[in-house]
């Protein structure tokens, strides 16, 4: 369905519990609102990055205090993925602090991705922009996700990134749903923006020609040193609202509780649940900040009766085959 920008913002003005109901009817219809689906994060490559993200500690252009890694050794990938099984986590997403991968990067990465698959865990990678070639590369070795984020508005995305443009970030999920990839692809809130800027956000993910099947939400973690640093906090029913209308304008995504959880209480994160998250990063550590630790996060579900989804793997279209 096309959702204008206008209609989406009449969303968001809603009262509080109307949208809250109409998010939960929504949700219910087209999910298990009982699953929680669980994946866990790898920096591969830290820092250094060329860019220069307002909100991100991993560009070169601010004082941070991230150092710069290289690319990690396969065998420390497939430690990380094996413990991330372990503990509970059904997808594997590497994180690379690129503008565009390097394509000796990709062949390497093209081996993290086999490694990981092979240990039956879903796969998914975020390394910045791909050519149509390289996401071939990344689909034939079984890459079952990609990841990149539109962040914002097209309007408000010039306050944030200068470095590339939103058609940039359009371009490279084109390339990604060409090569038949699943596309993970959402924004961050609390950056400043408006609601109409949350809306026209959720209106481009929506209208896209395909939308994503999976949609990070992220609350803006203020990092020490980047121009995003000192933001005003985020209402947090602002946040949930947000939730909520991801839920109604793209009812078969799969929407993720992202960045800033470590910052939320657990009622919040009820709130989260209950607007239509349906999946939470797991693991102590994001990509270079902390998340909350596996016990509370088991927790937290167990006290709220959702149980981890059984994922091992199974992607949509393998079920249907
Ligand atoms: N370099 C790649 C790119 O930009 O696509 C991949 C990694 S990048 C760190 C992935 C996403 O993390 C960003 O698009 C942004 O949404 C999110 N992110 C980064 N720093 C954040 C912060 N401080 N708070 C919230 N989200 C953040
Ligand atoms: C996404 O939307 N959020 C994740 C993932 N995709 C790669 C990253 C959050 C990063 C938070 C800041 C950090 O840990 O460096
Ligand atoms: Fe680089 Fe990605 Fe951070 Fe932007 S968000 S500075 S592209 S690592």
């Amino acid at each position: 369905m096309n959702w204008t920008p206008a209609e989406v913002e009449r969303l968001f003005a809603l009262p509080f519990v109307d949208l809250m109901y109409a998010a939960q009817q929504v949700h219910r219809e087209h999910h298990d609102a009982h699953a929680v689906q669980l994946s866990t994060l790898l920096s591969i490559k830290t820092g250094a990055c060329p860019e220069d993200c307002a909100y991100c500690p991993q560009s070169v252009r601010y004082d941070t205090g991230v150092g710069r890694e290289a690319l990690l050794p396969l065998d420390e990938v497939r430690a990380r993925a094996a413990a991330a099984k372990a503990a509970g986590a059904t997808r594997f997403c590497m994180g690379a602090a690129y503008r565009s991968p390097k394509q000796k990067d990709v062949g390497k990465i093209v081996a993290m991705v086999r490694e990981v698959r092979a240990l039956g865990l879903e796969t998914c990678a975020t390394l910045g922009m791909l050519t149509p070639a390289q996401a071939a590369q990344l689909k034939e070795a079984g890459l079952d996700y990609y990841n990149h984020n539109i962040d914002t508005s097209e309007a408000f995305y010039g306050e944030i990134i200068t470095t590339r443009t939103f058609q940039d970030r359009l371009d490279t999920l084109e390339a990604v749903r060409a090569a038949g990839i699943h596309v993970c692809c959402g924004g961050i809130v609390g950056m400043g923006e408006s609601v109409s800027d949350r809306a026209a956000m959720l209106a481009t993910l929506a209208n896209l020609p395909a939308p994503p099947e999976s949609v990070p939400i992220n609350q803006l973690v203020p990092m020490p040193g980047t121009p995003l640093a000192d933001a005003p906090p985020l209402d947090p029913f602002d946040f949930v609202r947000t939730i909520a209308v991801a839920r109604i304008v793209l009812p078969k995504a799969t929407l993720r509780l992202s960045a800033g959880r470590e910052q939320m209480s657990d009622e919040l994160q009820a709130l989260c649940f209950l607007a239509g998250a349906g999946s939470i990063f797991y693991g102590e550590k994001l990509l270079t900040t902390g998340n909350p630790d596996v016990d509370h996060d088991r927790g937290l579900l167990a006290r709220l009766g959702l149980m981890p989804s059984a994922g091992a793997g199974k992607l949509p279209r393998d079920a249907a085959a």
